[in-house]
């Protein structure tokens, strides 16, 4: 893709010695936590055929787009996206048989909450990180959001963009990209400098970026990786990620609050403010530019 120096990510493997909960209280960067999840039975049991043999008659929430290909400029694909209900059954023979070109990618799904026997497949992994002990478990609860479920065709790509949450990512089937860069790096992935965009994305499409358009890019350290079936990524807030597909795959992930997750929503809540009092302004100077009269009465 680019020059720019790629930066290995820690792989941390469970050595029996601690567990998901310490190893995420000593981490404030990405990782990738291998050996964790052995005993879901999702890992041995989930598969794209799986959901169409067992699960094809049920609705699902899929992520579609006006456009065919679906885009890969960020402004564009947001342009395009929509969301419409398709059978489970219909989208993944779809997309096994037309694979990206079938135009759909099932996004942070709510499959559990119809399908609630799927839970005893996975486990989950919330309240991990950040908040004390002696917070009440049900106030934890409330800061950890439903589990997500993600299941795409190879070559489906998610454009560059950070969240306000934690996140663990979990490859249970299939392989994917991910290419990561540091909230410190955000003006190399040129944040802010769309705006149009909401503010959480960079303007860069990272499937063939245009260098002399974003220079920065080019040098900036980054960490590119493939999660492999088995592992979890962990994700700090507000780390920019550009995720592609390497094959047919299937994610669940689980995002929470946590005091750093509130200092990045107070961050892009601020840059939005900012951004919508600019763009007042600008309104009204512009109103009454308009409004002066272009020539002087004699
Ligand atoms: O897997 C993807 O396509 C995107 C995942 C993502 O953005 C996330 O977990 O925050």
């Amino acid at each position: 893709m680019t020059n720019g120096k790629i930066v290995a990510i820690p792989r941390i493997r469970n050595d029996g010695r601690s567990n998901l909960r310490q190893i995420l209280a000593g981490l404030d960067q990405p990782a990738v936590l291998q050996g964790f999840i052995d005993d879901w039975q999702a890992l041995s049991s989930w598969t794209p055929g799986f959901f169409a043999e067992r699960y094809g008659d049920r609705d699902i929430l899929i992520e579609t787009s006006s456009q065919s290909p679906i885009p890969t400029d960020p402004a564009a694909y947001l342009g395009a996206r929509r969301y419409e209900t398709a059978l489970l059954g219909d989208t993944i023979h779809g997309m096994q048989s037309r694979g990206c070109d079938h135009g759909a990618y099932i996004t942070y799904a709510a499959i559990y909450a119809t399908n609630p026997e799927l839970k005893n497949d996975i486990a989950p992994l919330h309240e991990l990180h950040g908040f004390p002990c002696w917070m009440p478990s049900g106030l934890r609860r409330r800061l950890t959001l439903r589990p997500g479920f993600w299941l795409g065709p190879a070559g489906i790509s998610s454009p560059m963009h950070f969240d306000r949450h934690e996140n663990l990512n979990v490859q249970i089937y299939g392989r994917k990209r991910w290419v990561l860069f540091s909230p410190r790096h955000s003006a190399d992935v040129y944040y802010r400098q769309s705006e149009t965009l909401p503010v959480i994305f960079s303007p860069i499409d990272m499937t063939q970026p245009d260098l002399r358009k974003f220079p920065r890019l080019a040098s900036a350290p980054r960490h590119d990786f493939v999660l492999e079936a088995g592992e979890i990524l962990y994700l700090p807030p507000g780390w920019w990620h550009f995720v592609e597909s390497l094959s047919d795959s299937i994610n669940v992930n689980y995002w929470w609050w946590s005091p750093a997750a509130f200092r990045t929503v107070c961050r892009v809540e601020w840059v939005s403010f900012w951004r919508s009092m600019m763009r007042r302004l600008w309104r009204h100077s512009s109103k009454e530019e308009a409004d002066k009269p272009t020539s002087m009465p004699l």
